[in-house]
């Protein structure tokens, strides 16, 4: 990959000669200025303005004042994205009193932002067959801009509604959600351009972002993240074969852009196979990096690889951060992005190169996985422990880059650990990312997989082992040092979609899946206040401000991944409220496996039961041996039931409706996971 740092060295003088682009006619100036502003009483775009820096200027709620935070207003948002296989993980826009939202179910609503009252709603009437959901149903926010309200949906549509209405102004597919392509992430608006990435990593879809015509929705141009033949980057895949065409590289989260530089930034997730390295040998760009594109024109501008040959899931699936800072007496143009990994990667924005210092340092070897020789490590400190520990009945245990083939392989912090889908604020006033992180070890096993157009193409698995603990972490990281600065220890697992945000009032505000809703002072780290709001409390919050009063509100229907309860709610504080806090909803497991109560004598497990989608019913069951289970899926979304010994025995993939039969003749204790789901457990007691 350092050849190509050739190339952006080339590319250097256009990025000059971009200066003064923001001076050329917007297509809606009022917005465009706030993108480009400090956010105030509006919060107009998922990460607040155009750097997703979620820090809000607002200063009414302060350290010394906190404390009488109460809830202003709470809605029920009717129903939507309430259930077992949602997350809430959208953050609330608000424009001139009036707040937008959108729910894990693709519906929007328009509320009073003073009062909560409903204004409009838009029901998406999404295909509740959708058979490509990764990870949760799942929408993670709306953008604005000409009038309009941008959204992407889980059949890979982007939507535009009006924002008076909510009547359907335009939509446009990117592709099919039958291929294996669906939109969890939020669009980015700015000077006339709806910017939308795509998911579908791990169904072996080409990676890409897609910008629109906002408008009228046209597709104006599209930057593939896995090169065609001969294209930048297509000397990283096997010459002759077409495994980058299905090599993932989605793109989950937010873009950022840079203005004055004319530049569009974005994360980009894992390559797929996610587990299965070994027909793709190469460093397999543009997975797992940051990339630099020219905002006007989608051209290539650079790139910086997080982890090169990506077998472990490490996407970089956190939007990118903007910032301004003073490195060495020299003003500099950062950006940096929180990996699953559990580092943060900090770079100069204006070619890509490591600001702190990030070294390519000799990495353990799997032939059989083409493993890649070296892996960046950046300076500073991780948020999260890369070393897992050994179990008993595991041989094979290791750090972050470990290889692994058929043989259960230990390792930390996995595809399911560092900082996932949530966002990282920075405050210019402390110099501090706020950094959510999951604590967890996860077994990796490769197995080969064909590739079928829209089934799961993954090519082995990652489960955390029976009885390990699941933990996380909320870190505040030097932006000058990439050290830490403070760290709490977190009794649930963070950083899976949830999020936080930072204000000039020197606060930081952030929910627990265990339904609390915290404010931290920014600086120490110390806890000022927490609220019990009933609901899992895990969507990033916004600030703003209303006729002079400033609110905090937060989407509280729960993150699947974090394991939190669901719910369809939506808080807003002030220091003028008067809610109270409710009772505390069932808090998430701390230990993986199956949990509930055991069923004496039961021979038919559901899946999918109780609108729970991603659960078996039973969880756990005491039979005699030679019973014969049946296992039928009553979800939306195909599922197994596979033992957790590899191979010995499965359902095979189940479609709704579909059962399957297994008999258990010899006593023991068997443990199963759902092979696409692995955080599914079950448990079968065999006497
Ligand atoms: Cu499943």
């Amino acid at each position: 990959m350092r050849r190509y740092f050739q190339r952006v060295r080339l590319l250097l003088p256009t990025v000059t000669l971009l200066i003064g682009f923001a001076s050329v006619a917007a297509a809606d100036p009022e917005i465009d200025r706030l993108l480009r502003s400090p956010i105030g009483k509006d919060w107009i775009t998922n990460g607040g303005n155009l750097t997703n820096q979620r820090y809000s200027t607002l200063t009414q709620i302060d350290r010394t004042n906190v404390k009488q935070l109460k809830g202003a207003w709470m809605t029920r948002l009717k129903g939507s994205g309430l259930g077992g296989k949602y997350s809430f993980e959208g953050s609330p826009l608000v424009k001139d009193g009036v707040m937008y939202v959108i729910t894990g179910n693709d519906d929007v609503f328009a509320l009073d932002a003073k009062t909560g009252a409903f204004l409009w709603e838009y029901w998406s009437g999404i295909d509740q067959t959708i058979s490509t959901v990764c990870c949760g149903w799942v929408n993670r926010g709306l953008a604005m801009g000409d009038g309009l309200l941008f959204f992407g949906q889980f059949d890979a549509n982007v939507v535009a509604l009006d924002m008076k209405t909510g009547k359907l102004a335009w939509k446009t597919a990117i592709e099919k959600w039958q291929d294996g392509y669906g939109i969890t992430g939020a669009p980015l608006y700015y000077d006339g351009i709806v910017y939308s990435g795509i998911t579908g990593g791990e169904f072996g879809v080409r990676g890409r972002l897609t910008a629109l015509d906002a408008k009228t929705g046209e597709i104006k141009w599209r930057w593939y993240t896995l090169p065609g033949p001969g294209e930048i980057g297509s000397e990283t895949w096997p010459a002759g074969t077409d495994h980058a065409m299905r090599g993932g590289a989605t793109i989950w989260n937010t873009p950022a852009l840079d203005p004055e530089l004319g530049l569009v930034y974005f994360a980009v997730g894992n390559c797929g196979p996610d587990y299965d390295g070994s027909m793709r040998e190469g460093d397999n760009l543009f997975c797992t990096s940051i990339v630099a594109l020219k905002a006007k024109t989608g051209e290539y501008v650079w790139h910086f690889q997080q982890v090169h040959h990506d077998i472990w899931d490490y996407d970089a699936a956190s939007p990118v951060v903007l910032f301004d800072t003073v490195i060495n007496g020299e003003p500099r143009k950062g950006i940096a992005e929180a990996g699953r990994t559990g580092w943060v990667y900090i770079l100069d924005r204006t070619n890509g190169k490591p600001l702190i210092g990030i070294e390519e340092r000799p990495v353990p070897q799997d032939p059989r996985q083409k493993t890649a020789k070296t892996q960046p490590y950046p300076v500073g400190d991780a948020i999260v422990p890369q070393c897992a520990e050994g179990l008993p009945g595991y041989e094979n245990y290791g750090c972050i880059f470990e290889p692994f083939w058929e043989t259960p392989t230990l390792i930390q912090p996995s595809g399911i650990g560092g900082t996932n889908w949530s966002p990282m604020p920075y405050s210019p006033d402390t110099g501090y990312f706020y950094v959510p992180g999951t604590v967890r070890t996860s077994a990796f096993t490769r197995y080969g997989d064909k590739y079928v157009v829209g089934k799961r193409y993954v090519g082995g698995t990652q489960a955390a082992p029976i009885g390990t603990q699941m933990s996380g972490t909320f870190t505040a990281i030097d932006s000058k040092t990439n050290k830490i600065a403070w760290q709490h220890k977190t009794p649930y697992r963070i950083g899976g979609g949830g999020g936080s945000t930072v204000t000039a009032g020197g606060l930081v505000f952030r929910g627990e899946p265990d339904g609390n809703f915290l404010a931290l002072d920014a600086k120490t780290g110390e806890e000022l206040w927490r609220f019990q709001t009933g609901f899992g409390a895990d969507a990033p919050p916004v600030v703003y401000e209303v006729d002079g009063e400033q609110f905090v509100a937060i989407g509280t229907g729960g993150n699947q991944l974090q394991g939190s309860a669901y719910g369809d709610a939506l808080w807003v504080f002030s220091l003028n409220g008067k809610l109270g806090p409710l009772w505390p909803p069932p808090p998430p497991v701390t230990v993986a496996g199956p949990v509930g109560p055991i069923a004496p004598g039961t021979d038919a497990i559901k899946i999918g039961d109780q609108n729970v989608e991603y659960s078996y019913w039973p969880a756990r069951t005491r039979i005699k041996a030679g019973t014969t289970v049946t296992f039928t899926n009553v979800g939306d979304i195909p599922h197994d039931a596979s033992s957790m010994k590899q191979g010995e025995w499965t359902t095979g993939s189940l479609a709704k409706g579909e059962s399957t039969s297994v008999t258990f003749s010899k006593p023991g204790i068997q443990y199963y996971i759902c092979s696409p789901h692995p955080w599914m457990y079950g448990q079968i007691i065999v006497e």
